[in-house]
């Protein structure tokens, strides 16, 4: 590493917690259960997803089986990315879109095809920025699609620059508060936030065994649905859209926990959610004019 480069990754990298989070995701870099699915046509994703599967496949012999579980996982990542899509709305080929946490690159890429528009990307894991980048660069897009060495809750970015904003199951990595702060003053006026997460049903549950379980696996901290509302309301970021999802992302995990590549998470996500101690969630919100 150069001396630039460490300088770099410092002012990025802020605190233990941080530093404990890069390592996770710099260390995770044979995860064929992203790697598999992404090969099979250029979209890595690191989310999950909604809807029902195709249950015949479970009775497949079983040497095609694990394919069409694998096949079937990535059609639906993928078509998770329409929750993003649809409450962005109608964006102009000429907007600009931040990607928060935008990991090997699959929801800024279908964004920018969706919508034509630019859309930075925003990190803090190299290996992803540089796969997510050389993806670009094969994909014909990399004028348009940009991603940046940084960290979304401090990015390089002016006041104002971005027509839209979402964040795709990344914030149970920052404090809401501080990053819904970022997030209000890099969008425009009338600009739109968008998220989609996983969070604590705060309504129902002061701690869940199922949450600390998924908090260890992947080093977070996973938010009530109050904090949500609260640090968006606190930084003049205002709901026009609150879908709760819950009972749909059951299925996907369903689906993952007869494949082969399993990791272990499956059984905390699906008690979680059946359980309503885990909620997904899509939000749309809006940056006040007088915010
Ligand atoms: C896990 O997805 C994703 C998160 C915990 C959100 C953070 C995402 C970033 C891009 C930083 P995954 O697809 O990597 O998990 P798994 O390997 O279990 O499928
Ligand atoms: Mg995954």
């Amino acid at each position: 590493m150069t001396v630039d480069s460490v300088s770099l990754q410092s002012a990025v990298i802020r605190n233990s917690y941080e530093q404990d989070l890069n390592k996770h995701w710099e260390d995770k870099q044979a995860d064929d259960i992203n790697l598999l699915l992404g090969q099979m046509d250029g979209l890595y994703h690191h989310h999950y997803a909604v809807g029902d599967f195709n249950r015949s496949i479970l009775l497949a012999p079983e040497q095609e089986r694990e394919k069409l579980i694998l096949k079937e996982m990535h059609r639906l990542e993928t078509e998770q990315v329409g929750l993003i899509t649809d409450a962005l709305g109608d964006l102009p080929p000429t907007a600009r879109v931040m990607d928060g946490g935008s990991g090997r690159g699959g929801t800024s890429f279908m964004v920018h095809d969706r919508f034509g528009c630019r859309v930075d990307g925003v990190n803090f894991c190299q290996h992803h920025i540089e796969f997510a980048q050389k993806l670009a660069q094969q994909r014909g897009c990399a004028d348009k699609v940009d991603f940046h060495y940084a960290n979304m809750v401090e990015t390089p970015f002016e006041d104002g620059t971005f027509d839209a904003i979402y964040t795709n199951e990344t914030t149970m990595y920052v404090d809401l508060h501080e990053a819904f702060r970022e997030f209000a003053r890099v969008l425009r006026p009338g600009g739109r936030y968008v998220l989609v997460t996983w969070c604590r049903n705060d309504t129902e549950v002061a701690a869940s065994p199922d949450v600390s379980a998924i908090d260890d696996h992947y080093v977070c901290h996973i938010h009530g649905r109050g904090t949500y509302l609260k640090a968006l309301a606190d930084n003049g970021l205002v709901p026009s859209r609150v879908l709760d999802l819950t009972e749909s992302a059951v299925p996907y995990w369903e689906l993952r926990s007869h494949s082969r590549l399993k990791t272990g998470v499956e059984q905390p996500f699906l008690d979680g959610y059946r359980k309503n101690h885990l909620n997904y969630l899509v939000i749309a919100a809006e940056k006040a004019v007088d915010a």
